[in-house]
């Protein structure tokens, strides 16, 4: 049995908002008693989380005094002291309040917008002064219950330029400071603008700072959308934007559930962590999730434990994977090449080009040949179930 103990090096980290959940949901009020920010840093502490992430307001109160901030904030620095618990990723909460109903970045009313560039360069400062490196913009109201509303090439334009002047601001004061983008097909708005990772990482090439912008993809946003999570973060990661991810899970089809990591999907959770860790993603680990409304306290730690000891799990199944040699063997084989082709691929040029139309091929001889697919994927099945 390995030892499955979260290490710093895992870089795990939660929000103030996964952890803190109080179990409020739109059919009830909440299950648990709400906790300060600083006890919840003593609970991630416990767990053996390495970091806590926070929206400005899941730290300071929208209407707290100068003297409130102060206080929570000498709490909150004094408990990330005794527990080494660190803040990785800061982001703005551009939803909750009423002013916010339309959207932020993307209203119709240049007041909203103008607030929300206002209020989220108040939270970067807050979120660098507390050590973030990395800022993340989930534009959970950017969007729209009917398009007669909002000109969606308007929102898109107000999108980029909202950024756009975000990106300068970091600059400008100096922060070592990069951004995610994290998108989310609905919930709370009817449709949510730039819907998937996918937009995202087309949006982001038309910035003026794209190199400081990446993004933060989230297993259940993707689900949500009827997606394969494992191929939206490949692109990402090909493309060298994965600058954060939000773990979690949730079943097709459902609304955002936020499940405990690997509650629901664990072989897409399995090729995930495989595709993470074979590729050295070095990034936080954030569980955005929280735990099921049936629990107290301690559930609420045992959903934290639970996400870190999956992860670790599916790490140590993945390195027994690509140990394994019956599943080696079926990958070389898989992936073998007799070198004939080599002399077609690679830069074009007009003789590569005139050479490959004179090719022959024999097409029926070429399809014919079984590709093993069963067997890997039952082998993969069985590493996963623990009978090899
Ligand atoms: C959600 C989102 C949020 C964001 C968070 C960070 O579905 O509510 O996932 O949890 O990740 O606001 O920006
Ligand atoms: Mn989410
Ligand atoms: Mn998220």
């Amino acid at each position: 049995m390995s030892d499955y103990t979260p290490k710093p090096e895992n870089k795990f980290t939660f929000g103030l908002w996964t952890v803190g959940n109080i179990g409020r949901d739109p059919f009830g009020g909440p299950v648990r008693d709400a906790k300060s920010p600083a006890d919840l840093v003593r609970l991630l502490g416990e767990v053996g989380a390495y970091g806590v992430n926070f929206h400005d307001n899941d730290l300071i109160p929208i209407d707290a005094t100068p003297s409130e901030r102060d206080a929570i904030l000498k709490d909150f620095k004094k408990a990330l002291a005794d527990t080494g618990v660190v803040v990785p990723m800061a982001t703005t909460n551009l939803f909750s309040e009423a002013i916010f109903k339309d959207g932020a970045f993307t209203s119709n009313d240049s007041k909203v917008r103008a607030y929300a560039l206002q209020k989220t360069m108040n939270a970067i400062d807050l979120g660098v002064e507390l050590g973030a490196k990395i800022y993340v913009f989930w534009g959970g109201r950017e969007g729209t219950e009917s398009d007669a509303t909002k000109d969606p090439i308007s929102a898109i334009k107000r999108s980029r330029e909202a950024m756009n002047f975000l990106c300068e601001y970091a600059l400008d004061k100096k922060y070592d400071l990069k951004f995610a983008l994290e998108a989310k097909p609905n919930e709370p708005r009817g449709d949510i603008y730039n819907s998937t990772t996918g937009h995202m990482l087309a949006f982001i090439n038309t910035l003026d700072h794209p190199e400081m912008v990446g993004v933060n993809p989230e297993v259940a946003h993707e689900h949500m959308a009827g997606l394969n999570f494992v191929h939206g973060v490949a692109q990402a990661m090909e493309s060298g934007k994965l600058f954060h991810i939000d773990l979690n899970d949730q079943a097709f089809g459902r609304y955002d559930q936020d499940f405990r990591f690997g509650a629901v999907n664990l072989k897409s959770a399995f090729f995930l962590v495989k595709l993470l860790e074979d590729n050295k993603y070095d990034a936080s680990r954030h569980f955005d999730a929280h735990a099921y409304r049936t629990e107290d306290y301690e559930g609420v730690k045992d959903f934290a434990r639970g996400c870190m000891r999956t992860y670790l799990i599916l790490k140590e199944k993945a390195a027994q994977w690509n140990a394994d040699k019956e599943i080696q063997s079926i990958v070389a084989e898989i992936n073998a090449s007799d070198g004939s082709m080599d002399q077609y691929f690679g830069k074009y040029s007009t003789a590569k080009a005139n050479a490959l139309k004179a090719q022959a091929f024999d097409r029926n001889a070429i399809a014919g040949r079984g590709l093993k697919y069963e067997r890997l994927d039952q082998l993969t099945n069985e590493v996963l179930l623990g009978v090899r």
